[in-house]
């Protein structure tokens, strides 16, 4: 059965997505070159460095260690800056009445974000105990694709992995569900998240009882 459900922050519980993209954008025009949205799909999920490697090698650049070092902190500089002003407004729709469902089906609840502010963004948006576990970007030593940050979850809250489910709006994220041995659900589109289990536009269209029947079968 299934007992743990694992979440993704950003894009799943937060729009932090749009404010990453931004801020990686400011940083490659300074650079001299441009990242369209299609382009930051590939983002979506992968750790700091990791980013910036990807889109260093779109703009055709290699750079020193220590170089990058200073664009990442740079990065995160401005990332920062964009999330600061975010309150509980700012949580996707449909993340408070699922779990209220959650809670009721008494299901547990892990954080599996990458990101190092993931505790931060958290407190800002008063969800900070909303989970029975988090899996923040240091207690990592591989971001997604890799499954590390979901396996963590699962053994933290003492389930098997075929006990949980993810829930993902990258493909990176997925991907790392599935590598895990998870059942997953993608929030986006189902042309873009081709490996998940289950798409759905948002968490605001589907109940926890569609989830535990699809993911029971
Ligand atoms: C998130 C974002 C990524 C970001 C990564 C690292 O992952 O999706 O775009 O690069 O965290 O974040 P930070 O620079 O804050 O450590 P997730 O797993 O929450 O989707
Ligand atoms: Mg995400």
């Amino acid at each position: 059965p299934i007992k743990a459900f694992l979440f993704d922050l950003d894009g799943v519980i937060v729009d932090t997505a749009i404010y990453h993209y931004q801020a990686w954008r400011r940083l490659a025009n300074e650079l001299g070159f441009d990242i369209s949205e299609e382009f930051n799909e590939r983002l979506k999920g992968v750790s700091r460095m990791d980013s910036l490697d990807i889109i260093l090698a779109h703009g055709g650049m290699t750079l020193p260690d220590e170089k990058k070092e200073e664009l990442a902190a740079q990065k995160n500089q401005w990332y920062l800056d964009l999330v600061s002003r975010m309150t509980s407004d700012d949580i996707l729709p449909g993340v408070a009445t699922f779990f209220s469902q959650v809670h009721k089906a008494n299901l547990l609840t892990a954080l599996g974000s990458v990101s190092k502010n993931a505790p931060m963004i958290l407190e800002r948006i008063g969800m900070s105990d909303a989970f029975d576990a988090i899996i923040d970007g240091t207690k990592i030593s591989k971001g997604k694709p890799d499954p590390e940050v979901f396996t963590k979850g699962a053994a933290e809250l003492e389930v098997d992995p075929d006990e949980c489910v993810v829930f993902e709006d990258a493909v990176a994220g997925v991907e790392a569900g599935k590598r895990g041995g998870m059942f997953v659900v993608g929030l986006g589109s189902p042309d873009v998240l081709t490996q998940a289990d289950l798409v759905a536009a948002s968490l605001d269209v589907l109940t926890v009882d569609d989830v535990l029947a699809k993911a029971s079968v």
